[in-house]
């Protein structure tokens, strides 16, 4: 990659171009992160990031726009990722979140990008993670996530983000899925949204019998009530994300949360690439002459064969050969 480039993009960074932001989550995309975030990682550790998760429909992107509305009414500025699933039917959603969000596309502190989901082990993309580290070194005050919960996303969503919020909507039986699919744990904050709705109150009881059956140490999940297309509730939820975020920080747990974070973001990474490295092995040595045992310990042993084919791989697990170096 052309450093020049690179060097162009960082000065748009400190000029605080949003088209510096804008090129550089595209270079996260398509997979030319790395050196950025090298550059950029000691401007990293500022930003407020929420996560927002929830079935589809259940009013995600009608509540990021209002949270965006409440943030820059305190004057932060404010970065929006909404996580496109990827599936064939996400086109309409995607316009959706287009839609909700206009009001804030001409206000040059807010940042929006929509990106797909073409995910690592059917969760978050790595490009996502990199924009959220990309929006806090630009220098936004808030990150917002927004994802469909659907499948690994919104468990990773919870790694990624200091707040994470579960949108649910009365009269869809969202409660019993929010049991099933182990979100219950997620959740640092439960926003009922569509309270306008007459089963809301229902839900609202669901979601406070679901919760006296667990026992929780330390936060103890809010339960927020809102109108994301009025605003109603939205103070509410704010004075909620902001008192976790409180609680995070007077308990330490803050650093805690960044350590997993990390851990979790550089395991995400080390497996893209393994799992990268074994299909291009299988794939040029399949080994089909042995029996499926001897073959996987021949394709493990190619690991760390570096280069002995003069095919030298962009990465390897060589730990024999760094210390036969070293010696
Ligand atoms: N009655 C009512 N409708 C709402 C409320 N909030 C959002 N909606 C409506 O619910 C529909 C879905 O809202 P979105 O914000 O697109 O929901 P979403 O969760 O982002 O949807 P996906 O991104 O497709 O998963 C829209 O028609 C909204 O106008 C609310 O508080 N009350
Ligand atoms: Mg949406």
């Amino acid at each position: 990659m052309a450093t020049l480039g690179i060097d162009a993009l960082l000065r748009d960074f400190d000029d605080r171009l949003p088209r510096g932001l804008a090129r550089a989550i595209s270079w996260a995309e398509s997979g030319r992160g790395a050196e950025l975030i090298a550059r950029l990682y000691p401007r990293i550790g500022r930003a407020m990031t929420i996560g927002l998760t929830g079935p589809p429909g259940v009013g995600k992107s009608t509540l990021s726009s209002a949270l965006v509305k409440k943030a820059r009414s305190l004057g932060k500025t404010v970065g929006v990722i909404s996580v496109d699933p990827s599936s064939p039917f996400s086109h309409g959603a995607l316009l959706g979140d287009r839609i909700r969000l206009t009001e804030h596309f001409v206000d040059p502190d807010v940042f929006i990008r929509s990106m797909a989901s073409r995910g690592h082990l059917g969760g978050l993309s790595g490009a996502t993670a990199d924009a959220v580290m990309l929006m806090d070194a630009f220098g936004l005050d808030v990150v917002l996530i927004e994802t469909v919960g659907v499948g690994q996303s919104e468990i990773e969503i919870a790694e990624l983000a200091q707040t994470t919020l579960v949108a649910l909507q009365p009269g869809s039986g969202d409660s019993i899925q929010v049991l099933k699919a182990g979100i219950m744990e997620i959740a640092d904050i439960f926003v009922v949204n569509k309270a306008d709705h007459p089963m809301a109150n229902q839900l609202r009881r669901e979601i406070r019998g679901m919760m006296e059956m667990l026992s929780f140490s330390g936060w103890v999940p809010e339960l927020v009530m809102t109108q994301a297309v009025s605003g109603e509730g939205i103070d509410d939820l704010w004075r909620a994300i902001e008192s976790h975020l409180v609680y995070l920080n007077e308990s330490g747990e803050i650093e805690t949360k960044r350590r997993e974070a990390f851990t979790h973001q550089v395991r995400q990474l080390a497996l893209g690439r393994i799992q990268r490295r074994l299909a291009r092995e299988l794939h040029e040595h399949p080994r089909t002459d042995l029996d499926p045992y001897a073959a996987a310990d021949a394709v493990l042993e190619r690991f760390n064969a570096v280069g002995e084919d003069g095919d030298a791989p962009d990465f390897a697990v060589r730990p024999r050969a760094v210390v036969k170096g070293l010696t």
